[in-house]
């Protein structure tokens, strides 16, 4: 029986995957996911070109099943980072949705196609060796503040672990219908959305896209849960009170107060759209802190206080401490010494992929760093104040390294310097600004500069305002002075 997944046979007629109109129960799921995973059982890792479908769920679920690692591509990639990510990670086969067109150098890859209806499979007879818990389950590739993006291995352990943390926390079983909108190819959406419905045997509706009417449409047909990022709640509490008491705003409104559990993470949520989405349904949305390196640290608890503004206090399993400068723990909570969250504990990455010296740096005495800055109050609830490194831009959820976008920005014919900082934003939380100081001659249009990062890296990287000036703010050592940009 895998131990990822005890409930895959439980209920063969329970749905398991809905997407649109289309519905997987778990039998499908487990005969799907197990013949396909009988035919990658020799790859050495595999891309899974993650769009939200089906498909990536069994993809990633049948990689799971073989113990082959999966890196999950965002479809949208574009391919200067496509061709890093291969090219540090070497797949040795995609799976992709059959028709799905790829980029070409995922096309040069062999490929299987995923099938939703596959002749009858075999059940597993539990004669095969379990695979070991501390091995590879997924290589998730996320931005350092400098050079391209890392892949992150992520361990069996650390998927089980963590879910069953936040079952306890959430009161989360096989009974919710988990509604969301996130992408497949990042933890939140895909650990904590797909592989934590799989483990309760509950049902995951994945709504393709988000929108505030397919968010209520979910609810009413008997979703339990909402997962999402502080710009989809954003959009929700918008949503609600343009609505006002009409139809489709009152509508909304009871579809999120008979929710179960709202849950938002990946960044910060607003203290302000807290309020509203309270005001308006009575619901008080619960948050949680992560990160794909660490899975989940801490929660709000669905019994407990709903204290907005806090993520609340450590997982069951995991270690957390604040360290000040020095490197000493901040004992007491008292709610306002500010320190580096630290964490210990099953939930944990094992590597950055062939970085070493990444790896190393990132630890303190086994303890993993993760440059957010916090405080913690006398009842154990954590505050995030902020980023060690401004570098790091949150927009939309997404984590995003000012210095990638800085050497794809340098690296168009008519940008001679380039600094990007994240700027506050009402919607996406920060969104990317980017200087550029022109190549002589007429500045390039400002469009194309945005264009030439989306194709390159993907669109959610690109600057939303690019800014031109005739020199950046320099210090006597000749570094950008980031903090001095707009100020004139
Ligand atoms: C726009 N588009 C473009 C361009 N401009 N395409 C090519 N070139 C361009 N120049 C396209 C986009 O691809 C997209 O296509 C559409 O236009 C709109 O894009 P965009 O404006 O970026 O969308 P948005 O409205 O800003 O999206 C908001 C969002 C999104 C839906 C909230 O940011 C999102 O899904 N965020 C989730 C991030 C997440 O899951 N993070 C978790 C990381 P189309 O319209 O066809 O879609 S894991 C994590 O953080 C840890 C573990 C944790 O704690 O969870
Ligand atoms: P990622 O690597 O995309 O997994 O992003 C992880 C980062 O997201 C963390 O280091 C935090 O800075 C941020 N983050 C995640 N959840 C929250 C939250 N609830 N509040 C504030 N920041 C968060």
């Amino acid at each position: 029986m895998p131990a990822l997944f005890p409930r895959l046979y439980q209920a063969p007629d329970k749905p398991a995957l809905r997407f649109g109109d289309r519905v997987i129960d778990y039998g499908r799921l487990a005969g799907a996911a197990h013949a396909l995973a009988l035919e990658i059982a020799d790859a050495g890792r595999v891309a899974v070109w993650a769009t939200p479908s089906p498909h990536t769920c069994v993809g990633v679920l049948a990689a799971l099943l073989a113990a082959v690692p999966a890196v999950p591509v965002n479809p949208r990639i574009g391919e200067e980072e496509l061709a890093h990510i291969l090219t540090d990670s070497t797949p040795t086969r995609v799976l992709a949705a059959p028709g799905d067109e790829l980029p070409p150098a995922l096309d040069a890859l062999p490929r299987t196609d995923v099938a939703l209806e596959p002749e009858a499979a075999p059940r597993p007879d539990g004669t095969t060796s379990a695979p070991d818990e501390n091995g590879p389950a997924l290589i998730v590739y996320t931005s350092g503040t400098t050079g391209p993006p890392k892949g992150v291995v992520v361990p069996r352990r650390a998927i089980a672990s963590t879910l069953d943390d936040l079952a306890d926390v959430w009161q989360w079983t096989g009974d919710d219908v988990l509604v969301h909108a996130l992408p497949l190819f990042h933890v939140h959406g895909l650990v904590l959305g797909v592989l934590g419905p799989l483990r309760r045997g509950g049902t995951l509706r994945h709504l393709g896209r988000f929108s505030p009417e397919a968010v209520a449409a979910a609810l009413e047909e008997g979703g339990t849960m909402v997962f999402g990022v502080p710009t989809m709640y954003h959009r929700l509490a918008e949503a609600l009170e343009s609505g006002g008491g009409g139809e489709d705003g009152g509508r909304l409104t009871a579809a999120l107060r008979g929710a179960r559990l709202l849950v938002s993470g990946s960044a910060a949520l607003p203290l302000h759209d807290h309020e509203r989405i309270t005001a308006a349904t009575g619901q008080r949305v619960v948050e949680r802190y992560g990160m794909t390196e660490t899975l989940m640290i801490t929660s709000v608890r669905a019994d407990g206080e709903r204290r907005a503004g806090t993520v609340g206090v450590p997982l069951p399993s995991v270690d957390v401490r604040l360290v000040d400068d020095e490197g000493r723990r901040i004992e007491g909570g008292d709610g306002e010494t500010v320190g580096e969250v630290q964490v210990r504990g099953p939930n944990l990455f094992t590597e950055y992929l062939h970085r070493p010296d990444a790896t190393a740096q990132a630890f303190a005495g086994g303890w993993f760093r993760t440059g957010d800055m916090a405080t913690q109050d006398a009842d154990g609830f954590y505050r995030i104040v902020g980023r060690r490194a401004t570098d790091l831009i949150k927009s939309g959820g997404y984590r995003i390294g000012a210095g990638e976008i800085e050497n794809c920005l340098l690296g168009h014919p008519g940008v001679a310097e380039a600094a990007v900082v994240g700027e506050p934003d009402p919607d996406l939380g920060e969104r990317i600004v980017a200087w550029v100081v022109p190549a002589g001659g007429r500045p390039p249009a400002e469009q194309e500069l945005i264009d030439h990062v989306a194709r390159r890296l993907t669109p959610h990287k690109r600057p939303r305002v690019v800014r031109f000036t005739d020199a950046l703010p320099r210090n006597d050592m000749g570094k950008v002075v980031k903090r001095e940009l707009g100020r004139g």
